[in-house]
């Protein structure tokens, strides 16, 4: 996809370009997240690109997932980054990770990391099954067949995270690593990073993001970098173990948005055993309403939520966009939804007249940490801006539901499909294009 593209173009010739993208980022089986800068498997991409894919072809969004299931651990945890087998040019690559070395629960087959991502993939299936409506009967026998193959690992997923990631059915799950929260260097993090502490111990390293990307401003610092590593090396020593990292890490939090993400995905999750007569409808629903109790009690008066630091016990609030979690979990009663509808649609968000599209900044313009061109203290991300509208629509709120996919349409329209955005300028930043992106835009333009 050529730069300098024209701002218009036609939502015909949009969706068409998101296509081509998804095409040429297609390995057979696994789309790559982006070419140079993420050339492997990421879970939370992984579903938002099937979501993309079942616009185009529901069995080729399937595969996606086949493909990320298929590296799932014996514990059900599904890693978030498969790597491919061709590219090994990211770091931390599978010599850091180890995970086949020192742990018996991964995959032998494929390559992983040993962390987890945001649990998109059942609202990615039950998408999927949606668009099989469309396709020939032919492909919806086929398809429905393979989701019932696939749905004793969509199960093992969700109790991982229940039982391990929340041995204490606390309602909030257990992260270990801010890249699992997918918000790598948000400011919700800064708090909780402070105790970790990098050692001598700490192996060298490159920044293979900076040689790909060629603008270190617009990525983490090396300090953030030291810690992300050094959480690697605390984990790996643990062997992956949960009970161990439970005791061992120097980051746990409970993560508010990953919860909420949780609790929608298992109410997707129960929809779609309902509909092939899967079963463990009961067991899906109670999860969906532990974690949207745990996400809504950490809320406030106008509703916005905040992770809990377990290290410490004590919430850790940020004025970053995972506070509107309970917006995609429901549950807030209608006064405070309204409020946090408001505060989302209101100056300080989304209707900041300095805003060049109405669609949330990752960290609130002006606040501590906000810096509007570097990674998650700032930019704009389309594809939360997509599980913002979904959520919306699901509690209720489909005027506002609508404006947000309106504005991420617009700034989808230039076609270019770039991993984050300035948010004043517009200027399309990161990996250009960036499947998830693209994937987003195929949705809300097909
Ligand atoms: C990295 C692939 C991933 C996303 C994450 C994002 C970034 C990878 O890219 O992390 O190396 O920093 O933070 O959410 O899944 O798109």
């Amino acid at each position: 996809v050529d730069a300098g593209a024209p701002a218009h173009r036609t939502s015909a010739e949009v969706a068409a370009r998101a296509a081509y993208v998804l095409r040429a980022h297609d390995q057979g089986a696994l789309t790559v997240a982006a070419p140079r800068l993420y050339p492997h498997m990421w879970s939370w991409d992984a579903a938002f690109i099937a979501i993309g894919l079942a616009r185009l072809s529901p069995g080729r969004a399937l595969a996606e997932l086949e493909t990320l299931f298929g590296a799932q651990w014996r514990t059900g945890m599904v890693p978030h980054i498969v790597f491919a087998d061709t590219i090994h040019d990211y770091v931390p690559g599978p010599d850091r990770w180890r995970c086949q070395q020192v742990c018996t629960d991964a995959p032998r087959t494929r390559a992983t990391s040993g962390l987890i991502q945001p649990p998109v993939h059942a609202i990615a299936v039950r998408r999927i099954l949606e668009a099989t409506r469309y396709a020939t009967p032919a492909e919806r026998r086929q398809v429905t067949l393979r989701i019932r193959l696939l749905w004793p690992r969509l199960l093992a997923w969700h109790r991982y995270l229940a039982e391990q990631r929340d041995p204490g059915s606390s309602g909030l799950v257990t992260i270990y690593h801010s890249w699992e929260s997918g918000m790598d260097n948000s400011p919700r993090w800064d708090g909780p990073y402070a105790a970790v502490r990098p050692g001598p111990g700490l192996p060298p390293y490159r920044r293979a993001d900076l040689s790909a990307l060629g603008e270190s401003r617009q990525r983490p610092s090396d300090a953030e970098y030291d810690r992300y590593l050094w959480l690697v090396e605390e984990l790996r020593a643990a062997r992956y173990d949960d009970a161990a990292a439970a005791r061992t890490l120097s980051f746990r939090v409970g993560d508010v948005f990953m919860s909420a993400i949780f609790a929608a995905a298992n109410e997707e999750l129960a929809a779609i055993g309902d509909e092939l007569g899967l079963g463990a409808t009961g067991e899906l629903l109670e999860y969906a309403d532990r974690y949207r109790k745990g996400v809504v009690g950490t809320a406030g008066d106008d509703g916005f939520a905040a992770d809990i630091d377990l290290r410490t016990e004590q919430a850790v609030p940020a004025p970053t966009i995972a506070g509107f979690a309970p917006l995609i979990c429901g549950g807030l009663d209608a006064p405070r939804q309204r409020a946090l509808v408001e505060l989302l649609e209101g100056p300080q968000w989304c209707g900041n007249p300095s805003l060049a599209f109405a669609v949330p900044p990752s960290t609130r313009p002006g606040a501590e940490g906000f810096d509007p061109g570097r990674y998650w203290r700032g930019p704009q991300w389309p594809p939360m801006n997509w599980l913002l509208a979904w959520g919306l629509e699901r509690c209720g709120e489909p005027a506002a539901a609508a404006r947000l996919r309106a504005a991420t349409s617009a700034q989808l329209a230039d076609g270019l499909f770039a991993e984050y955005y300035e948010p004043f300028t517009g200027r399309p930043l990161g990996a250009q294009p960036q499947s998830w992106s693209a994937a987003v835009a195929l949705d809300l333009l097909a």
